[in-house]
């Protein structure tokens, strides 16, 4: 049976690929993200390929107002919710703490903390009404391993794994499920975005490496979410056979 997904940040890379995924799995989806141009291209081509249902939520999830109130609304007219994919996320600069910007930090925060929460109490009421759903976190190997320059953002994806842990056991008497992804280096525009549109500096962190790629996290975030009621993953952990631990790769 067709299932409703909410995916945050599915515009681009891995929220994208998960959005494919699910679509491609016989899914309706919601997509959504900041740029409307894109999530219009993205709902016609899912819709044309797989013929599932696609809407759009135009979304910038640090806005708590918007959150709280164009979340329920959306999901009212989707006709319910079964999984939330919070993807949502970015990192913003790679210098050390002490040279770093506050502001990348606190849109850090905002985006990957604060959004993240946001969007989970705007759905968990829905869960809660039914006695079940799915909550799919996206953290990172940067919330297990820090490394130089990462501070913040290693922090930011701690914090998801810890919230994950916490709603898991304060929904324990639902059949609610949460699950944290935590993917290592996977090729995708986040490392444009960290270094604020340098490709240069971006594409440097990729060379050299047979990096996971978006559609095989995306892979792995409909498997955990295809498994029998009894059963939750809770932690996934994903990473190049290239790459050992945070940052810690051998490049060839
Ligand atoms: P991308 O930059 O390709 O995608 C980021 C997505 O997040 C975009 O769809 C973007 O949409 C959305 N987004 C960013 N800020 C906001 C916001 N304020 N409100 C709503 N949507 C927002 O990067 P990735 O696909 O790599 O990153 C996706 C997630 O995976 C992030 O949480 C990241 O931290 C995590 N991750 C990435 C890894 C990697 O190596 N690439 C590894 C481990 C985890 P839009 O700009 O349209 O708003
Ligand atoms: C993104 C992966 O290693 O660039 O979370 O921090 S890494």
């Amino acid at each position: 049976m067709s299932r409703n997904v909410f995916i945050t940040g599915s515009t681009s890379g891995i929220g994208l690929a998960i959005a494919e995924a699910y679509a491609k799995n016989g899914d309706n989806v919601l997509i959504s993200g900041r740029r409307t141009e894109l999530l219009d291209t993205v709902q016609s081509q899912l819709m044309e390929q797989y013929g599932v249902r696609v809407e759009t939520l135009v979304l910038d999830v640090q806005n708590r107002d918007d959150v709280m109130s164009k979340v329920p609304a959306a999901i009212e007219s989707f006709g319910g919710i079964d999984i939330l994919v919070n993807n949502a996320g970015l990192a913003q600069g790679l210098d050390p703490f002490q040279d770093s910007s506050v502001d990348d930090a606190v849109t850090m925060i905002d985006t990957n903390v604060k959004g993240l929460l946001y969007v989970t109490k705007a759905v968990l009421p829905f869960f809660i009404a039914k006695n079940e759903g799915h909550i799919v976190n996206m953290g990172s190997t940067a919330g297990i391993y820090a490394y130089p320059g990462g501070a913040v953002y290693c922090a930011t994806k701690a914090a998801v794994k810890t919230l994950s842990d916490g709603i898991r056991m304060d929904t324990i008497a639902t059949d609610i499920k949460v699950t944290t992804i935590q993917p290592g280096i996977v090729e995708t525009p986040f490392s444009e975005v960290r270094f604020h549109g340098d490709k240069k500096k971006a594409a440097a962190v990729y060379a050299g490496i047979d990096a996971v790629q978006p559609q095989d996290v995306a892979d792995v975030v409909v498997y955990v979410t295809n498994q029998p009621k009894r059963m939750q993953i809770s932690d996934v952990t994903i990473m190049a056979n290239q790459q050992a631990a945070g940052f810690m790769v051998h490049k060839k």
